[in-house]
């Protein structure tokens, strides 16, 4: 097998003043932050489909990036080469996990037989590089939303033939994950959404979005899968309206369906915006849940109304992502899938390269700024004097829950009127971010 990125070197850690395009900056996967190395903070995955697969189309033309390989698109032999690119990227870059759906591996055949047949001999392949190279799969998934049967939904399709296929491609997708120590398995709801009630049985749709889950989980367990399955939330795009919304209408959705023991969130920065909320907002909700299960690393353009899956460059964002991380404890099982896309100008493979430097150091930036606030301990004290009043007898009574609207009412009177209830603080609390941010 000759070198793809023959051209490109592998890329080390040179520190803040390098000039050199290849090297980097902030990520230095030995160092020691809070007692771990970088690289454990950080567990860092390529996304299978953005890098190895897509080319830049859009609907106002054709691709613009070369992912051939060597190889004829459409072939297994493209296939076989896309292992040995994405095996060669991954070394070369230091990123020790990848994610995939089941589509970006193989073409898909005329027939369920044939593509899974097709599967099992590429990820035979992809076994041994695994065992070659030390490299690990963070999550598998299966594509229910590209193929034209998806058009009404997978889970939520009016179709119970349909409803089969995702079954089936779920089976599959789980067979893979465990065949390849994957300790995740995510479902993003693409299709699962509608366009106009008028045609809509919402009900019955989101109870076979449940009822697909819950043999996945059966399935899953009963074939050793022991991982985390997650539902990515995301609003829309491409349905006008998603179920799983945002993370706190997914957790909902997996406490009313008896789904929250086995399934966490992965959230996606990009989906956020389109929800409405930031990153830290959807961290924030699925941390306090018990439910922060993964990230796919991205962002959003904010002036545009889209998905357009960015690799992350906003540290305020990363240093805000990483400090929700780092107060839930760390990931168990997951990572950070760079669910992302060099945009369709920037169509080399030294693009591709700089879009992973790019989105390491922003990580790794995010990971220092945010062990340095949480050391620093201002914002965290701030927070815990806000709330002091809550640590008093009648605040822990109102707490625990035994406090009656009648006691709290009398007491009220009592007091004639509350003192103001303290300055929020929200200038002072962000200079001290830029301040310890910005000390880099
Ligand atoms: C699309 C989603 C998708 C999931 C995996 O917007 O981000 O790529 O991560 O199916
Ligand atoms: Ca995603
Ligand atoms: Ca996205």
């Amino acid at each position: 097998m000759s070198e793809i990125f023959a051209n490109l070197p592998y890329v080390k850690y040179e520190g803040p003043e390098s000039q050199n395009p290849f090297a980097f900056k902030f990520y230095d996967a030995d160092r020691i932050v809070l007692g771990k190395p970088m690289k454990e903070h950080l567990h860092f995955a390529m996304a299978w489909w953005h890098n190895m697969c897509a080319t830049g189309t859009d609907m106002f033309g054709v691709g613009t990036a070369d992912k051939s390989f060597g190889a004829v698109p459409g072939t297994m032999e493209h296939a076989y080469a896309k292992v040995d690119a994405g095996f060669e990227f991954m070394e070369k870059l230091g990123v020790d996990y990848f994610c995939f759906h089941d589509v970006d591996l193989v073409p898909e055949a005329e027939t369920i037989a044939e593509t899974n047949r097709r599967l099992d001999e590429i990820t035979d392949y992809i076994l041994e590089k695994m065992q070659k190279t030390g490299k690990k799969c963070l999550w598998g998934t299966a594509n229910m939303f590209g193929n034209p049967r998806f058009a009404n939904g997978a889970g939520s399709s009016n179709s119970v033939d349909v409803f089969c296929f995702a079954a089936a491609q779920v089976k599959k997708a789980l067979d893979m994950t465990v065949k390849l120590g994957g300790k995740g398995y995510v479902f993003w709801g693409g299709r699962e959404g509608y366009e106009t009630l008028w045609n809509t049985d919402m009900k019955l749709e989101q109870e076979n979005i449940a009822a697909l889950m819950h043999m996945a989980v059966d399935y899953g367990r009963s074939i050793g899968f022991d991982g985390d399955f997650y539902i990515e939330p995301k609003p829309k795009e491409p349905m006008k309206h998603q179920y799983d919304f945002d993370a706190a209408t997914a957790i909902g959705f997996l406490k009313q369906y008896g789904l929250d023991k086995d399934f966490k969130i992965n959230v996606e920065a990009n989906h956020a915006t389109l929800a409405g909320h930031t990153f830290q907002h959807e961290l924030r909700v699925s941390a306090i849940n018990g439910m922060l299960g993964s990230i796919d690393a991205n962002q959003g353009d904010l002036l545009l109304g889209w998905d357009t899956d960015e690799f992350p460059s906003n540290v305020y964002e990363t240093t805000a992502c990483m400090y929700e991380i780092l107060k839930a404890g760390g990931l168990k099982n997951g990572g950070f899938n760079f669910d992302a896309k060099t945009r369709r100008p920037s169509y080399t493979y030294d693009d591709m390269f700089y879009a992973f430097i790019l989105g390491m150091d922003s990580f790794a930036l995010g990971l220092l700024n945010a062990a340095r606030i949480i050391e620093d301990g201002r914002i965290d004290g701030f927070v815990a004097e806000r709330y002091a009043g809550y640590e008093t007898e009648l605040g822990r009574k109102i707490r625990s829950g035994k406090a009656t609207l009648t006691e709290l009412a009398a007491r009220a009177e009592e007091m004639g009127k509350p003192a103001m209830p303290g300055s929020g603080k929200q200038e002072y609390l962000h200079s001290i971010i830029n301040q310890l941010m910005l000390k880099n």
